[in-house]
């Protein structure tokens, strides 16, 4: 029941002015993406990780409870709280790739975003009147979904995450991963490692930036573990009592959020709770200072001001367009 006080106007002045002392100085701001190919079930997980055990604030209200083919890039947002914390978090869920007959330079829609975002906060970094605080839209971290083929990495993936991983910390996962047995699961994460290696792509969390033995050991168990091999759903089922994340079939209940069953927890705990503030990092002191000096050299070469930005395709930027799959 909500109980309404009665609060005299000048007292309202005084709230209004001086606000809780708990009050947190600022939203902390953190977004991933995730990409892939069409139909891998990049739009429930988002769904699922809003509905899993992660307490939430707010939401926002007109998110398609139904999830239908993600037609342009959509952003979801959160505010949850952690340890006291409270964080907005942004999924940026992308339209899948694979539908056209040539899906040739389909990573370019995705790469013009994150630069784009680099781009913002380079201008607001830049500007004379500089805000205190600058409004933080970077992509952190690429969810990149793989489908449960069981063989091996495909040219479009190899091709895929050899562009985003230039620009941006990427997390392979193994979609739909209740299609593969657990032999077939294990096997195809091995080959799905050693086809990394041999392709030089380098995902997250990357060995060169661990930054103590502790780190290592922590971040050589993660290693070891991907990709995750991950299951979405929107649907709750009643299990033993307890209402629980799953997708039921003729078979059984499979929980997503029992790590028994699948490695969504995982991903879920790497992203929103143990590597956040490092995938925040990595991003500034990695990823957004290459941009940063790439765009600065470019633009010492051509006079002061800040140059046009050069899209992937070798176009040039429209002024502050907005980009839209
Ligand atoms: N078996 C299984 N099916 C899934 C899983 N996740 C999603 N699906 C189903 O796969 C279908 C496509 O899911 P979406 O979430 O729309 O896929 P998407 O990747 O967003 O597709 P696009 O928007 O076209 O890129 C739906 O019928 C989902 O119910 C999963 O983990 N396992
Ligand atoms: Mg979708």
């Amino acid at each position: 029941m909500t109980s309404i006080l009665c609060v005299p106007s000048y007292l309202c002045a005084v709230i209004k002015f001086y606000p809780p002392f708990y009050k947190q100085k600022s939203l902390s701001l953190f977004s991933f993406s995730l990409t892939g190919q069409s139909g891998l079930g990049k739009s429930t997980l988002v769904n699922t990780l809003f509905k899993s055990k992660v307490s939430r604030k707010s939401c926002t209200p007109n998110y398609e409870e139904k999830i239908s083919k993600t037609v342009h890039l959509q952003s979801v947002s959160h505010i949850i709280e952690e340890k006291g914390v409270k964080m907005k978090l942004t999924v940026i869920d992308t339209p899948g790739f694979g539908d056209q007959i040539n899906n040739e330079n389909c990573w370019e829609p995705i790469v013009k975003y994150v630069n784009e975002q680099y781009e913002k906060y380079l201008k607001e970094e830049l500007n004379v009147n500089r805000k205190r605080r600058i409004p933080d839209t970077r992509v952190h971290c690429c969810v990149y979904f793989l489908p449960a083929t069981g063989h091996w990495l495909r040219p479009i993936d190899v091709e895929f995450m050899r562009r985003l991983g230039k620009i941006v910390s990427i997390v392979p996962v193994i979609a739909k991963a209740d299609t593969l047995t657990l032999e077939e699961r294990l096997e195809f994460k091995q080959r799905i490692r050693q086809d990394l290696q041999a392709n030089g792509i380098r995902v997250y969390p990357q060995k060169e930036y661990d930054e103590d033995a502790e780190d290592r050991i922590l971040n050589d168990k993660i290693r070891e573990n991907i990709p995750f091999a991950v299951v979405g759903t929107d649907k709750e089922h009643q299990v033993n009592g307890n209402k629980v994340l799953g997708r039921k079939t003729k078979w059984g209940i499979i929980e997503v959020e029992n790590v028994a069953h699948c490695e969504f927890a995982l991903l879920r705990d790497l992203l929103i709770r143990s590597h956040l503030q490092d995938l925040k990092d990595v991003t500034h002191n990695i990823h957004y200072e290459t941009y940063r000096v790439k765009r600065l050299n470019e633009s010492n070469a051509n006079g002061l001001a800040l140059s046009p930005l050069t899209l992937e395709n070798g176009t040039l930027e429209k002024s502050d367009a907005e980009s839209h799959l």
